[in-house]
């Protein structure tokens, strides 16, 4: 046995950037824990990274390529992909022009050799890219115009904080190590705010919770201000030396009283002498910026009054202090191996409308667009447009994991290695150090890095010279910044390593603006922010889940239905009630979810969990508008408004479906959680545990009867089977489906008089199979059930097929069982 420990750093969309250890034993990936050495995030991990190795092993993971032939995905090999790839480069690139080809890079990694994904699309000419972000694009833009260049405090300096504001930011789900800093805040007598509309976990952490209407704190922080200048509180020196405008924002804030501000903030007065009290009594206080706060249009107008605040209360440049955002985890490389310069004036379409912008693209049309760690069909807003985008290029590469919503719509799938297969380097935007990805284990099936595969597709094309280099080379070119600060490549690999960067930003009081002092907010046009209209009264907040990092997840991880969160009262008053099935409506789309409900909660929002897919009924990016931050080119997810509405019980979708389950090991699955998610209400039944199945099929229009351990025919050992057998029957004589899954397909032939016996042949694992009778489903259950049956009854479990020879209903003569 070999067991071996190897020190790397969490690579995934999550600010925290993790030092890890992972354990192998005998090259099997057997744990994964925090890096007690890691001078931050000391020791932590959170359960998402310690479940990790669950994904990395996955059943449901892709693990060798892929190329779809006539619309069914079919096993290739890496030359036939690669060939296939780059004769379509080449030909698109003869015909209309290196801008046809769109290259998408998502959040999924962003390490140093990532950089090169980019390099080479130069190197073929310089591709249509992307600009903008899907993430923090608005909070960077409204920070640089007040600060010159965004920084944020080093976040072991907020161990020097009296006090903390988390303003928009869920530490206890996207930033663990910020929960420790929480802590030593309040043990030391320091008070911590959370302001959110939403209530999340991390208010269980907070001293107090303030929820704003979304999108309108900027005029809480201008009532805290004013409530600070009106004691004469503010830090003078900063405001007369190291700032312009302030004189302007005065004027700005003088157009209101403090009642009118908290009011148009959707919070009650007290809320803003708590903010102010804190900022004057408790300094140094810093004041963290999450993402949600990115996500509106005019999310300027909420960042720059909080930075005004930051200032005013004589926070800025002072340990401890600090308006701070994220950092920039492509800050430390040398920038030039994106290769932007190298074909300057490319296309560019910006992000947050990409599915609009690929369709109405001219001159040339985008023929191909490649992926990489994106799930953008899921991930940006109005995920139709963006499917009906992808469905028009010739051909779509994707690079990842899994099946996702993006992957389903290329041609192409090419399987990436996690982190943990990989070598490289990673930077945060959480904080300031470079950490080490050393590989753990060798890459599971065929999977390769994107560094492998664009280096073997480089090699079908005339720069492969230039492009083509060792790992090492490429990570010795791109770490030189990191290497003038003192490190080497062996050192990156061996730990942390902290970039030099500032503890205190700004502590010199000089600022990289055009004036070079902080720049207070001069015009303010109210009138700009939106209103909620009558037909669609709640803003959507689509937050981060606890329990994963975005779209990064598995199709069978998912519930059946997404869930939504509403205002107790509010829920009462559309006549819902928790538990629920609604209706979620926009003006873009529809999705169905479960209601719960929350008496805590602002009575203007509706809350759901960012990231599940749309083909598991997940997809909230099918009610998100895509529209451009004002500045920063960020965005606004939360400008979408939204109605909510009970599930209407008629007709197809409506079908009420009785569900007999054998035991807690064989629940629906698939089967019945994408009945579900078409609308279909189940009860299910369990006999086992005494429940009594009921006497006819009456009051239900379908019966799914799962399967078990039991032997079909021991009538002693399961009692019920009788009158299971009788109910069978009598849903059949009223022209009702039944739908019987590897033993409730036995019964159902016992229950029709067919014989139930072995087969002629051992049979273990998966066998070679062909469909019998083909039109069986769309008879029984296809018309609530279409889209993913074709994929998995018949195809992927055969021998249950060959046991099934023998099910028949009598109903046209047709099988009506399936295994799953
Ligand atoms: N578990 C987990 N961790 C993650 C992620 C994940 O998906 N899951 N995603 C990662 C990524 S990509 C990112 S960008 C970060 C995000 O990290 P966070 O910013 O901490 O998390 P979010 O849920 O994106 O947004 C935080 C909060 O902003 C609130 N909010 C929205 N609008 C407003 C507003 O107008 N005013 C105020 N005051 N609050 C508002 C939302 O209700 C939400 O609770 O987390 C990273 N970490
Ligand atoms: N409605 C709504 N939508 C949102 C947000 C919101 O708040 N509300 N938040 C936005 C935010 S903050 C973000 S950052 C974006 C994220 O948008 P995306 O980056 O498009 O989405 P992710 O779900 O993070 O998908 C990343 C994928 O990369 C894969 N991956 C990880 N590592 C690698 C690798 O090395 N190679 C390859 N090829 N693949 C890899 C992962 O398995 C995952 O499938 O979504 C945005 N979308
Ligand atoms: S997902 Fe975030 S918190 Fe979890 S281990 Fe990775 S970096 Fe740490
Ligand atoms: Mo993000």
């Amino acid at each position: 046995m070999t067991l071996q420990k190897i020190v790397t750093t969490c690579t995934r969309d999550c600010p925290n950037s993790c030092g890890l250890v992972a354990t192998v034993k005998d090259g099997r990936l057997v744990k994964l824990q925090g890096d007690p050495n890691h001078p931050l995030t000391r020791g932590m991990a959170c359960h998402k990274t310690t479940r990790y190795i669950q994904r990395v092993y996955s059943p449901e993971r892709i693990t060798h390529p892929m190329r779809k032939v006539h619309g069914r995905w079919q096993r290739a090999s890496w030359d036939e992909v690669l060939d296939l790839v780059a004769d379509k480069l080449k030909t698109v690139i003869q015909e209309s022009g290196p801008e046809a080809i769109l290259y998408y890079q998502g959040y999924g990694e962003r390490t140093a050799l990532k950089l090169l994904n980019k390099y080479f699309f130069n190197l073929l000419g310089g591709v249509t890219t992307l600009r903008g972000s899907l993430c923090g694009g608005a909070g960077q833009g409204a920070q640089n115009l007040d600060l010159g260049n965004r920084i944020s405090h080093d976040p072991l300096d907020h161990y020097n904080s009296r006090s903390m504001i988390l303003w928009a930011r869920n530490p206890v789900s996207t930033n663990i190590s910020l929960v420790k800093i929480v802590r030593h805040i309040r043990k030391q007598g320091g008070s911590v705010i959370l302001i959110d509309p939403a209530r999340t976990r991390s208010a269980d952490i907070v001293d107090h919770h303030i929820k704003p209407r979304p999108g309108r704190d900027g005029y809480l922080a201008m009532a805290a201000a004013k409530l600070i200048l009106q004691v004469g509180a503010e830090d003078k020196d900063f405001l007369e030396n190291r700032s312009t405008g302030f004189e302007q924002y005065k004027e700005i804030l003088n157009r209101f009283t403090v009642g009118e501000l908290c009011a148009l903030a959707g919070v009650g007065e007290e809320d803003a002498r708590l903010v102010a009290n804190v900022l004057m009594h408790q300094k140094p206080t810093s004041i963290l910026l999450g993402w949600g706060l990115h996500r509106h249009e005019y999310a300027h107008l909420v960042i720059r009054p909080i930075d005004a605040l930051g200032a005013i209360s004589g926070n800025i440049g002072v340990p401890g202090g600090g308006v701070s955002q994220g950092f920039e985890e492509y800050g430390p490389y040398d920038q030039y191996y994106w290769g932007d310069s190298l074909n300057p004036g490319r296309r560019t379409f910006f992000v947050g409308k990409v599915g609009e912008e690929i369709l109405n693209a001219s001159d040339p049309h985008i023929r191909v667009i490649y992926t990489t760690a994106a799930n953008p069909i899921c991930m940006a807003p109005n995920s139709t447009r963006i499917s009906e985008a992808f469905n028009k290029a010739e051909l779509v590469v994707y690079s990842g994991h899994f099946l996702d919503d993006t992957a389903e719509h290329a041609d192409i799938f090419l399987p990436a290695t996690t982190f943990l297969e990989e070598n490289d380097i990673v930077a945060s935007y959480g904080h300031n150090y470079v950490g080490p990805v050393n590989k753990a284990i060798q890459p599971v099936g065929e999977t390769r890095s994107e560094f492998a595969m664009f280096q073997d597709l480089a090699a079908r094309f005339p720069f492969k010279d230039e492009y083509q280099k060792s790992l090492d080379q490429w990570l010795n070119i791109l770490c030189v910044p990191i290497f003038a600060q003192g490190a080497d490549l062996e050192t990156l690999r061996k730990g942390a390593f902290r970039l030099n960067e500032p503890m205190v930003p700004y502590e010199d009081g000089i600022f990289p603006t055009p004036s070079g002092k902080f720049q207070f907010l001069t015009e303010f046009d109210p009138s700009q922010l939106h209103k909620a209209t009558k037909a669609y009264p709640y803003t959507l907040l689509t937050i981060a889940p606890h329990d994963y990092i975005c779209s990064e997840r598995t199709f069978a991880e998912h519930a059946s239905l997404p869930t939504v969160m509403l205002n107790t009262e509010e829920a009462t008053c559309r006549g819902i009630r928790d538990g629920q099935e609604v209706v979620v409506k926009s003006p873009s789309g529809q999705v169905r979810a479960r209601l719960k409900t929350d008496e805590t909660m602002r009575r203007d929002v509706l809350v759901g969990e960012r990231g599940g897919w749309n083909k598991a009924g997940h997809g909230f990016n099918l009610l998100t508008r895509d529209l451009s931050s004002v500045v920063g080119e960020g965005t606004p997810f939360y400008e979408t408004r939204v109605s909510v509405e009970p599930c209407s019980r008629t007709g197809k979708a409506g079908s009420t479906i009785l569900v007999v389950q054998h035991t807690h090991m064989s629940p629906g699955g698939h089967f019945s959680k994408e009945l579900e998610r078409q609308g279909a209400v189940l009860t299910t039944v369990m006999p086992t545990r005494g429940e009594l199945l009921p006497m006819s099929s009456q009051g239900f229009d379908r019966l799914v009867v799962l399967g078990g351990p039991q032997h079909p025919c021991d009538d002693e050992a399961a009692p019920h089977f009788a009158q299971l057998m009788h109910l069978m029957r009598d849903f059949d004589a009223q022209g009702k489906p039944v739908a019987g899954i590897c033993l409730g397909a036995q019964i159902l032939a016992r229950a029709f008089g067919a014989s139930c016996r072995p087969l002629s042949q051992l049979e273990f694992g998966f066998v070679q199979h062909t469909l019998t009778v083909r039109p069986a489903w769309p008879t029984l259950f296809s018309d609530i059930v279409t889209p993913f049956l074709p994929s998995w009854n018949f195809t992927k479990f055969p021998s249950a097929c060959q046991k099934m020879r023998s099910c028949w209903s009598r109903e046209n003569n047709v099988p009506t069982s399936v295994s799953g």
